[in-house]
């Protein structure tokens, strides 16, 4: 029977062009299937006379059989590829060396950090640690911020959803000087303290990030001067950029939390940044009202804070133009520090 052997010859090529599972099914539906073309054939074995529907009927299911073994092979040889493709695609070669982790390094900001107090360890200074979620007495209240200050806003400040035991607002720290309050509280003078750590305030653009780290000094005794906040400040910038060709101002300012307050600059000699006078650090003399939180009697105490900005004394140490670079975490940038 000249269509038996025509279709089995196309059913054969349709399995064998067959890529995927789905297409081959396809093809047997097409050959096998209910509505298929052998299965037609099959059905209109009625209409032939007894002797040819037996032969007929015989060849069918031969042909039947044989496409139902090229089915199973087809299936069989596609499984096959699709796992050899896959384990080629996840090979893996045992026998490469190793990659390694790297070795990492202390971010630019975290080496100041480690300079700045061991240099203040060094003339006596003891250096505070303390919580960056704080009570808002503590940052703003103990420090002559009154209630009403606009640096208590929720538009310069983080607040945290909760108050602590006693029901005052929690924040993130704005300044480091909530652990000096703390420590002073906790310490008889002389109090000689720095309190390096991260601070955060509601400001973000190209010269402000939200999170940045400070470090706050403290000096408290019966007769502390401005004479030795120069004198201290001074010698720390001179050892942090170790040069002595350095020289220090102070310009009259305003915070709450001193009386008088001033900005310190420093200028150098020699390199090159040479002449320019840079805005370094805040400082004053303590606010009385300050020395009384610190449990202090105003009468007797007296003594200097600054607080100045480790990104910036980074900046200018290492020359570094953006302080967008130090929280990028560009690699290219951070292993120049390694
Ligand atoms: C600034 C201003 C300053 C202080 C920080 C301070 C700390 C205590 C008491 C009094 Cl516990 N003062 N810290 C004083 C003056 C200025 O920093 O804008 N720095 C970048």
């Amino acid at each position: 029977m000249e269509n038996v052997d025509g279709i089995v010859a196309r059913a054969l090529e349709a399995f064998s062009a067959a890529q995927d599972p789905a297409a081959l099914e396809n093809a047997k539906a097409r050959y096998l299937g209910r509505g298929g073309e052998l299965t037609s054939l099959l059905k209109s074995l009625g209409t032939l006379a007894p002797e040819a529907r037996r032969s007929a009927g015989q060849a069918i299911n031969e042909a039947k059989a044989q496409l139902e073994a090229a089915l199973d092979a087809r299936r069989g040889a596609l499984a096959d590829a699709k796992l050899a493709s896959r384990l080629a695609e996840e090979s893996l070669d045992v026998t490469l060396p190793g990659r390694g982790r790297g070795r990492g390094s202390l971010h630019p900001v975290i080496r100041s950090w480690a300079r700045v107090e061991s240099i203040f360890r060094s003339i006596g200074f003891d250096v505070a640690d303390g919580p960056e979620i704080e009570s808002d007495w503590y940052n703003f209240t103990a420090l002559n911020q009154p209630e009403n200050h606009p640096a208590r806003s929720m538009h310069d400040t983080f607040y945290v959803e909760l108050n602590d035991a006693q029901g005052t607002p929690l924040l993130l720290r704005t300044h480091t000087s909530p652990m000096q309050v703390r420590y002073a509280r906790m310490h008889r003078p002389p109090i000689k303290v720095i309190a390096p750590g991260r601070t955060y305030r509601v400001d973000s653009d190209a010269t402000h990030s939200p999170m940045f780290h400070q470090v706050e000094g403290l000096w408290i005794d019966e007769d502390i001067s401005f004479a030795d906040l120069k004198g201290v400040y001074t010698d720390f910038l001179r050892r942090f950029f170790e040069t002595d060709e350095l020289e220090v101002r102070f310009r009259p300012s305003f915070f709450p939390f001193t009386e008088p307050s001033a900005e310190i600059d420093m200028r150098f000699d020699s390199g090159p940044l040479e002449g320019r006078w840079l805005e370094i650090s805040g400082s004053g003399q303590v606010h009385p009202s300050v020395i009384r939180n610190f449990g202090l009697d105003p009468e007797r105490y007296i003594g200097f804070a600054f607080g100045s900005g480790l990104e910036r004394l980074t900046m200018l140490r290492y020359g570094i133009d953006d302080l967008r670079l130090f929280f990028d975490g560009d690699l290219r940038f951070l292993r120049q520090f390694a």
